[in-house]
């Protein structure tokens, strides 16, 4: 008797070990550790109290959608996307000729960074941003899910977030600027301000009478990665209201940039308005003097000035539309840099805007090859397009912009001359879009 509930005991107990063991099997990770910058790495940040969670529905987070534990132990139970995973297993498909390239329905498998979308906008801007969102989806997000940070300096009404959270298959994220990111900083002289943008708007420059549009370039030049919702993230891409996207993006942009170690980047280069920026250049160049320890060495100084510094060209990446490193814009190579620009009073005095900062500052801050031009995403931001050159891109992409309309090669563009100072080879048939 004793011997034989021994027997079942021991029955008992095999039982467990073969199910502990299924379960184990069926529930590990990968062999190789993502790194740091993939999405695992979420949550080091802080959280602001003004964080609103929005939409939750089905597919938007892997935790979310993760199956519930099977005890069927044949397959793995885990989603095959989101944190976790080894991108090596998920090349990414970058020509139509990779496997997975007409993959465009559906969660797409693989790894993702750790990145958000983020947007800057008043709620007067919801139908506006809610455009431009559509077409970041359909063309993008919708099979990546990749969150969406929305700042304001008033907060967030009812309608923005409903409207906003409906349309992202992330989760969105709602932040207030705090007072100090969004105002006059102590050592701005008022009355000189006013006088200037008094002076500006006789002179019928674009923005040159407004206050809040300044304090839009200058948190957006300095304080818009120092948000703590954006303390989560890595990379960021900004969205504009009223923007639109033209073609199918087939890889995942924030990948790229994280594993070709790029910092920033840009689809459209122009020259900037003289008028907005006087001295801007005077401020850079005191700031390369004091701070010989942040230039890199092979820098794109080429890009930025046609005579080895002395002068400004001004040439600069157009920034409503960017995708880049956080870190980067935390690191304390910008932070020096825009501290040392904002004590010039420029944003007030003049009327600087953050693309000609956030530009200088990547043209000299990084190595000329951490700045990418993504010529596959073809933008629209009110008056100008960037169209992929060359029919067979346009088709393999399913494209819908006018190809006369591409910028690129137009005389007020800088990408001729940002290919030119890179040795890029110019896509065929660019000669024929010069005007
Ligand atoms: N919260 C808030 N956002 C603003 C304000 N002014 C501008 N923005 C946002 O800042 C970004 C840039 O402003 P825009 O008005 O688009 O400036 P722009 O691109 O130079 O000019 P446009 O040609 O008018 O688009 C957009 O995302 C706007 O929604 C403001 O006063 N408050
Ligand atoms: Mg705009």
């Amino acid at each position: 008797m004793a011997a034989g509930s021994a027997r079942y005991v021991r029955y008992i107990l095999v039982g467990f070990f073969v199910l502990a063991a299924l379960y184990y099997i069926s529930n590990s990770g990968p062999i190789i550790p993502p790194s740091p910058s993939y999405e695992s790495s979420r949550g080091n940040g802080q959280s602001s109290s003004h964080h609103t969670t929005g939409s939750t529905s089905e597919g938007k987070d892997s935790s979310a959608s993760a199956p519930k534990e099977n005890t069927t132990p044949v397959k793995s139970t885990k989603p095959n996307f989101g944190p976790g995973l080894d991108p090596k297993e998920y090349p990414m498909a970058m020509t139509p000729s990779d496997p997975a390239w007409n993959e465009l329905s559906g969660i797409k498998e693989g790894p993702r960074v750790n990145a958000t979308f983020v947007t800057l906008a008043r709620n007067s801007d919801v139908w506006e941003i809610a455009r431009s969102i559509r077409q970041v989806e359909d063309r993008f997000n919708r099979r990546y899910n990749y969150d969406w940070v929305f700042l304001n300096d008033k907060p967030f009404d009812d309608t923005f977030k409903k409207v906003t959270s409906s349309l992202v298959s992330g989760k969105t994220h709602y932040g207030e600027i705090p007072k100090e990111h969004w105002s006059f900083p102590p050592h701005i002289d008022q009355d000189k301000a006013q006088k200037v943008r008094e002076d500006m708007a006789q002179r019928k420059i674009i923005y040159g009478d407004s206050v809040s549009y300044r304090h839009m370039c200058r948190f957006e030049s300095g304080f818009f990665f120092r948000q703590p919702l954006m303390l989560n993230y890595d990379y960021y891409w900004r969205v504009e209201p009223s923007v639109e996207l033209f073609c199918d993006v087939h890889y995942d942009p924030f990948r790229y940039m994280h594993e070709n170690n790029k910092k920033y980047s840009f689809v459209l280069s122009l020259y900037e308005y003289v008028e907005t920026i006087p001295t801007l250049w005077e401020s850079v160049r005191k700031f390369m003097k004091n701070h010989p320890e942040h230039i890199e060495e092979n820098n794109s100084m080429g890009f930025l000035s046609d005579d080895g510094g002395e002068t400004y060209n001004h040439c600069h990446f157009w920034s409503n539309f960017e995708i880049g490193s956080l870190k980067w814009l935390r690191s304390q190579a910008y932070t020096d840099f825009f501290e040392s620009l904002d004590k010039d009073g420029g944003f007030f005095y003049e009327r600087w805007g953050d693309a000609p900062v956030h530009s200088i500052a990547a043209a000299l801050l990084l190595k000329k090859e951490e700045i990418h031009f993504f010529n596959d995403i073809a933008y629209y931001h009110v008056p100008f397009t960037h169209c992929p050159t060359g029919d067979k891109i346009r088709a393999d992409l399913k494209c819908h912009c006018n190809p006369k309309d591409n910028f690129d090669w137009k005389g007020y563009s800088c990408t001729s001359k940002y290919f030119d100072v890179n040795g890029l080879a110019k896509p065929e048939g660019w000669e024929n879009q010069t005007d």
